[in-house]
C-alpha cells in the first residue's frame, strides 16, 4: 500500500489525540505502541474486509488450519513489512520523535505455544497470506500464555504470562459469531416419524465460545486472512443465579492457560475440553459459514479443508459428522465421506509418551455424542479391516484399544491425508511407527518437509544481512527466496564475503550489548557464537552439549592451550515443562558450570556460557542473525524436523548436527563442506534397540576424558550441583542412557574440535556461511505451503513452485 511519510504522520497525530488527549512526548512506548497499531491496525482493515468479501463472492475454497498452539511472535513490525509501509513509518516517527526500537519493545509476544508445533503453525498463516490462499487459523485465546521463565539460583522458576494486561491491539473480539459448545450431559437419540433419528441433549454445561479475531497480512498482497482464537465465557442468555462462582471459574478456567507439556501427554480433563472447545466452536462456525453460501452440503470437500495439527484438535472428525449426521440429516456413508475429503492431519512427533490415549470413560462422560460417534467409527473400521487384514492387525489400529481412545489412530482413520514434517521423520512414520497404517491406506502419506517464513526469520530480524543481499543479488529473493541460490555465484567474492563477516561482527555486537545489559555479562564479539536454542529434552540433548563445554574446560584448566582455541561464547535458550523434573536439572546444571566458568578469571575468557532467560519468539530474533554455529544434536529418529536448524542457516550459522530430521535435507544442500556432522545414524541405533547391546558403563570405562568429564558430575568439581549432578549422573550410567549422549560423545567433541581450524580461516568460514545463506530459500515455508495446498488441500495459491 502507498501512504505518503506525512499521510503517516497526520494520521498517528490524529490517533493519539483521539486515544490519549495527549502530546507525543507525555506518552509512554507502550501508548505509542497502542496508537501505532491502532493505525496499522486500520490500515489492514480494508483488505482485510475485501478478503472476506472476495472469498465469500468467489466462493473459493478455504483452509481452516487447526492448532492448540500458535506463536506468532510480535506483530507491529511483520505488519509494517507486508503492508511495504515500514521505512516510512519508521522515518515519520523519527520525526514526531518516537523512537521506534523502544515502541517495539512495548509489544506483547503472543506466547500461545510451547514451541516448533506452534510457530510452525503461525509461519504457515504468514505463508498462506502470502501465497494468496484463503486460510484461518483456529485455536484458543488463552488468557496466560506459556509461563514466563525466571532462574533462580540457576533454577528454573516459572511466573504467569499476563500477556492480556494490556489490550491486544490486532485482536477484534466478535461477539455476534460467537458459537455455544455443549459439555457432558445426556443424549436422546428417537426415532421421527419419517424414521429419521433426531438426537437431543438434556443436563448439558454450556459455554459460550466467543472468536477474537486477528488479521494475518500477506507480504505486498492486499490479502488479509484470519487467525480465530477462542475464549469461554458464561452464555449470554442464561439467568446469572444459574452460574454459582465456582461454575463461572470452571467455564473461563477452559481458556485461562495454556498447558506448558511440549512433548508429554498428560490426561487432564480441562486440557480435553480445551480440545473440544476450539474443536467444536470452530467446525460449527464453518458450517454457518459454509450455509450461507447455499451450496449443498454435499459439497462441503470442495469448499473446505480442515487441517488437523497434530492430534490435538483431532475430534474435529467426530465433531463433523456429528453436525452431518444430527444437523444436516445425512446417512453415515455420505457424511462419513466428505469427512475424511474434508480432513487432513500432521504428525510432529513419534515420541511415545506424547501421543494423545484418552480414557473411554473421560470422554463418554465429557462429550457423549462426540464419544458415540468415535465408537461407530471404531466398530466399522475393525468390520471393514478384519476381513481385509486379520484380527490382530485391526487390533493394532484400532481407535479404542484397552479402555483408552489412540487420538492418532482416528486422526489416522478420518483423514484422507496423513503427513510427517520432515524426509526422515515420515519414513520412520511409514516403515514404524505408523507402518500398519502404511499398509492399509499407502496413499494417504506424504512428506511435507517443514519450513520456516523468511520474511520474519530474515528479512526482519537481520535486516544487515537482507541489505547485503539485495546489494548483490537484487530484491527478487524476497519473493522467490530460492533466489537465494545466485549468492553461490559471489563464493570467490572476497569484498562480499568480508562484508558478510562485518554484518555477522555487527549482530554479534548488538547481541553482547543485550547480554551485558540484561545479565552483566562481557562476551567477546570475535569469539565463536555457538548456539543451542528449543525446548529442554532429553532427546535433545543438550546435556552433550555441556558435558563438551565442561571437557573443554577441563583440558584448558589442566592443560592451558590457550593458544590454537579460538575463543567460545555458548549461548543455551530453553524452558522445561514444569512437572520435567529431569529437564530442569539440566537447566540448573548448565546455569551452575556457566557460574563457574564465567566467573574463573584463569581461563582468561576463552569460553563463555550464556543461558538466557525466557527463550521464545521474540529473544530468537535477537540470537539467530548473532549465530555462527547451529547445535542440532539430537539423538538420531526423535527429532521430527526442527525449524530452528532452518532459521539459524537462513543467517549464516554452520550446522553442527545429527543425521536427523531436516538436518538431513540440510545436509542433502550444502554437503560435507559446509556443515558438522557426527553421531550414529539411524540403521545403527536400530541395532542397539534390536540387540539391546548398548551399555554406556563400557564407554565409561574406556574413555578417560569422557570419565573425568562425567565424575565432574559428581565430585565436586562442579560446585553447587549435589543433587542435580548425582541424578545426571545416574541417567547417564545406572540407568543406561537412554538418549546415547555416551555413545556420540567421541564424535561430537570431534566434531566440535574441527570449528577451530575452520573459522580461524576466515575466507573459509564465510564461504560456509554464505552457501548456506544460499541454499536455505528452498526452507521458507512458501513453498511448504504451496505443496500443502497442490498435494493435501487441493487449493489455489498465487505462486509458481
Ligand atoms: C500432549 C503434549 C504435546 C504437546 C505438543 C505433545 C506434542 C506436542 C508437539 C507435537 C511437540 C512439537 O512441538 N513437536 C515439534 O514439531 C515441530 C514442527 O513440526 C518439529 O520441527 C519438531 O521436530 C517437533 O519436535
Amino acid at each position: 500500500m502507498e501512504i505518503s511519510k506525512e499521510h503517516f504522520k497526520k494520521e498517528y497525530s490524529r490517533a493519539l489525540t483521539s486515544l490519549y488527549a495527549s502530546e507525543i512526548q507525555d506518552l509512554t512506548p507502550l501508548e505509542q505502541y497502542i496508537t501505532l497499531g491502532s493505525v496499522v491496525k486500520e490500515y489492514a482493515s480494508q483488505n482485510w474486509m475485501q478478503t472476506k468479501k472476495k472469498n465469500q463472492q468467489s466462493q473459493a475454497k478455504q483452509v481452516y488450519y487447526f492448532s492448540i498452539e500458535f506463536l506468532p511472535g510480535k506483530l507491529l513490525k511483520s505488519n509494517l513489512l507486508n503492508l511495504g509501509i515500514l521505512d516510512t513509518v519508521r522515518e515519520g516517527l523519527a520525526e514526531l520523535g518516537v523512537d521506534f526500537a523502544s515502541l517495539e519493545a512495548a509489544a506483547a509476544d503472543p506466547g500461545l505455544g510451547n514451541g516448533g508445533l506452534g510457530r510452525l503453525a503461525s509461519c504457515f498463516l504468514d505463508s498462506m497470506a502470502t501465497c494468496d490462499i484463503p486460510g484461518n487459523g483456529n485455536g484458543i485465546r488463552y488468557r496466560y500464555g506459556l509461563f514466563k521463565q525466571k532462574f533462580v539460583n540457576g533454577f528454573q522458576v516459572e511466573l504467569p504470562d499476563d500477556w492480556l494486561r494490556h489490550a491486544d491491539v490486532w485482536e477484534t473480539r466478535r461477539e455476534n459469531k460467537a458459537e455455544l459448545v455443549r459439555f457432558f450431559g445426556d443424549v436422546h437419540l428417537e426415532e421421527d416419524e419419517e424414521g429419521v433419528i433426531k438426537v437431543s441433549y438434556s443436563n448439558t454445561e454450556d459455554i459460550l465460545a466467543v472468536p477474537y479475531d486477528t488479521g494475518i497480512l500477506g507480504y505486498e498482497n492486499d490479502t488479509v486472512n484470519n487467525l480465530r482464537l477462542w475464549s469461554a465465557e458464561i452464555p449470554t442468555n442464561a439467568e446469572l443465579e444459574y452460574y454459582p462462582e465456582e461454575r463461572r471459574k470452571s467455564i473461563h478456567s477452559i481458556s485461562e492457560m495454556l498447558y506448558p507439556d511440549d512433548s508429554s501427554y498428560d490426561g487432564r480433563l480441562l486440557r480435553l475440553k480445551q480440545e473440544y472447545f476450539f474443536v467444536s466452536a470452530g467446525v460449527q462456525s464453518i458450517i454457518r459459514y459454509y450455509r450461507r453460501l447455499g451450496v449443498p452440503i454435499e459439497h462441503l470437500a470442495e469448499k473446505v479443508s480442515i487441517h488437523i495439527n497434530d492430534t490435538h484438535p483431532t475430534m474435529c472428525i467426530p465433531e463433523l459428522m456429528r453436525i452431518l449426521l444430527d444437523e444436516e440429516g445425512l446417512s453415515w456413508d455420505a457424511a462419513w465421506t466428505i469427512t475424511m475429503k474434508t480432513c487432513s492431519y500432521t504428525n510432529h512427533t513419534i515420541l511415545a509418551e506424547a501421543l494423545e490415549k484418552w480414557p473411554e470413560r473421560m470422554l463418554s462422560n465429557l462429550v457423549p455424542r462426540i464419544y458415540q460417534i468415535i465408537c461407530e467409527i471404531n466398530r466399522r473400521h475393525l468390520e471393514s479391516m478384519t476381513v481385509l487384514y486379520g484380527a490382530d492387525f485391526t487390533q493394532r489400529t484400532a481407535i479404542i484399544q484397552d479402555g483408552v481412545i489412540h487420538m492418532a489412530n482416528l486422526a489416522i482413520i478420518g483423514s484422507h491425508s496423513v503427513n510427517g514434517v520432515a524426509k526422515l521423520h515420515t519414513d520412520i512414520l511409514k516403515e514404524k511407527a505408523l507402518h500398519d497404517f502404511y499398509l492399509a491406506y499407502p496413499a494417504r502419506f506424504n512428506n511435507k518437509t517443514n519450513g520456516i517464513t523468511h520474511r520474519r526469520w530474515l528479512l526482519l530480524s537481520n535486516e544487515g544481512l537482507s541489505d547485503l543481499i539485495s546489494d548483490y543479488i537484487g530484491t527478487e529473493w524476497k519473493k522467490k527466496p530460492n533466489e537465494l541460490y545466485l549468492l553461490k555465484a559471489f563464493k570467490e567474492d572476497t569484498i562480499l564475503l568480508e562484508k558478510l563477516e562485518q554484518v555477522k561482527l555487527a549482530n554479534k555486537e548488538r547481541f553482547a550489548a543485550y547480554v551485558k545489559e540484561e545479565m552483566g555479562i562481557e562476551i567477546d564479539p570475535n569469539a565463536v557464537f555457538d548456539v543451542q536454542i528449543k525446548r529442554l529434552h532429553a532427546y535433545k540433548r543438550q546435556l552433550l552439549n555441556v558435558l563438551h563445554i565442561i571437557s573443554l574446560y577441563l583440558k584448558l584448566k589442566e592443560t592451558n592451550v590457550e593458544e590454537e582455541m579460538v575463543p567460545r561464547v555458548f549461548i543455551f535458550g530453553a524452558k522445561a515443562a514444569p512437572s520435567y523434573s529431569y529437564a530442569k536439572e539440566i537447566i540448573k546444571l548448565i546455569n551452575a558450570v556457566a557460574d563457574l566458568i564465567n566467573n574463573d578469571a584463569t581461563i582468561d575468557d576463552k569460553i563463555k556460557v550464556i543461558f538466557v532467560e525466557n527463550y521464545g519468539v521474540t529473544l530468537a530474533e535477537k540470537i539467530i542473525p548473532a549465530a555462527d554455529i547451529s547445535e542440532q544434536i539430537s539423538l538420531v529418529t526423535k527429532e521430527a524436523s526442527g525449524t530452528s536448524n532452518m532459521k539459524l542457516m537462513l543467517n549464516g550459522a554452520v550446522t553442527l548436527a545429527t543425521l536427523d530430521g531436516a538436518n538431513v535435507e540440510i545436509h542433502d544442500k550444502v554437503g560435507d563442506e559446509n556443515m558438522l556432522l557426527f553421531g550414529m545414524q539411524d540403521k545403527e541405533l536400530y541395532h542397539f534397540y534390536d540387540s539391546n547391546s548398548y551399555h554406556s558403563q563400557e564407554i565409561y570405562d574406556h574413555n578417560p576424558r569422557l570419565k573425568r568429564c562425567l565424575d565432574a558430575l559428581v565430585d565436586g568439581t562442579i560446585p553447587n550441583i549435589e543433587a542435580e549432578g548425582r541424578e545426571i549422573f545416574d541417567s547417564l550410567l545406572k540407568y543406561n542412557d537412554e538418549y546415547f549422549v555416551l555413545k556420540d560423545y567421541d564424535s561430537y567433541v570431534q566434531a566440535q574440535s574441527r570449528i577451530d581450524g575452520l573459522y580461524r580461516d576466515r575466507k573459509k568460514w564465510n564461504q560456509m556461511s554464505l552457501m548456506n545463506i544460499a541454499n536455505a530459500g528452498e526452507f521458507s515455508s512458501d513453498y511448504t505451503i504451496m505443496h500443502y495446498a497442490d498435494e493435501i488441500w487441493n487449493v489455489n495459491h498465487n505462486k509458481n513452485l
